[in-house]
């Protein structure tokens, strides 16, 4: 459980820097080292066991069925917590967006995220690879833009399936949905040609603290875990402002009351955080 001390000390995460912005706009992702301090990553872990155990499969098991990892969502900004670190990955968010003057972000979800091990038992999914895919048109939304945050909350060697990404992937268009591929369930399957275009980087190494940003348009994977440990990461999305729902059934976001083309101005949901 994360302790009394740690619940008021308030969470952050450094900007990020202008070549990091400038490396995220060639690669469609960039490292992000030392992204959240020790402390950070301590009440993060915390957070996460005291919700899924040691083991990471003691939570209800998630209605959406992939092999990535097992997904369990935070008490994201409405924790005073939790906050301070959700506006600080706003302010950088808006940072590697470079769009026009005055526009926000707006948070679009965020989640535990640790990958079962592959050789174990488990009644959860989660314990696979990452096959490749972009998150784009999964998010149901008009415009692209949006970008994901993956934060290493232990150190992360290759053999526990940390993520790779394909190099300026995030030039190509949209890709179809990661559910469509039509000879594998990987998009380098019916996309030979982005392998032969941009290079593969990674599995990527992380220190505990380190993070990884990726656009929604970038091609990325990871493999299975190898070890007998969950991958502990916590991941976190965030889209701009502007952004409306295409009326295409999402699996981020609960539609009910909402109509085609709504903006995602629900400040509940998907308050402004840069
Ligand atoms: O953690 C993983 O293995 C996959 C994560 C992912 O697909 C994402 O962050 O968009």
């Amino acid at each position: 459980m994360a302790s009394a001390a740690a619940a008021s000390q308030a969470l952050s995460c450094r900007p990020v820097t202008t070549d990091e912005v400038a490396r995220y706009d060639e690669q469609g992702w960039v490292k992000l080292p030392g992204l959240v301090s020790p402390e950070t990553v301590r009440v993060l872990l915390d957070m996460a066991k005291a919700r899924m155990g040691e083991e990471a499969q003691g939570n209800a098991v998630s209605p959406m069925q992939q092999p990535f990892f097992n997904p369990e969502v935070s008490d994201g900004p409405a924790s005073p917590v939790l906050r301070p670190l959700i506006d600080g990955i706003g302010a950088s968010a808006k940072t590697l967006m470079q769009r026009r003057k005055g526009l926000g972000v707006r948070y679009f979800g965020d989640s535990f995220a640790p990958k079962l091990p592959a050789g174990r038992e488990t009644r959860h999914p989660g314990a696979g690879a990452t096959y490749y895919h972009q998150d784009f048109i999964n998010w149901g939304l008009d415009r692209s833009g949006g970008m994901t945050f993956w934060i290493a909350l232990e150190d992360l060697a290759e053999d526990t399936g940390t993520m790779s990404f394909l190099d300026g992937s995030h030039r190509l268009g949209a890709l179809g949905h990661y559910r469509s591929y039509e000879i594998g369930n990987d998009i380098r399957d019916d996309y030979p040609e982005i392998v032969e275009r941009c290079s593969q980087i990674g599995p990527v190494t992380y220190k505990a603290g380190d993070a990884t940003v990726h656009s929604n348009l970038t091609v990325h994977g990871a493999g299975e875990n190898l070890t007998d440990r969950p991958r502990w990461a916590w991941i976190i999305m965030a889209n701009p402002e502007d952004a409306r729902w295409t009326g295409a059934p999402p699996e981020a976001f609960l539609t009910d009351s909402m109509s085609h083309l709504d903006r995602l101005d629900d400040d509940a949901r998907f308050p402004l955080i840069g």
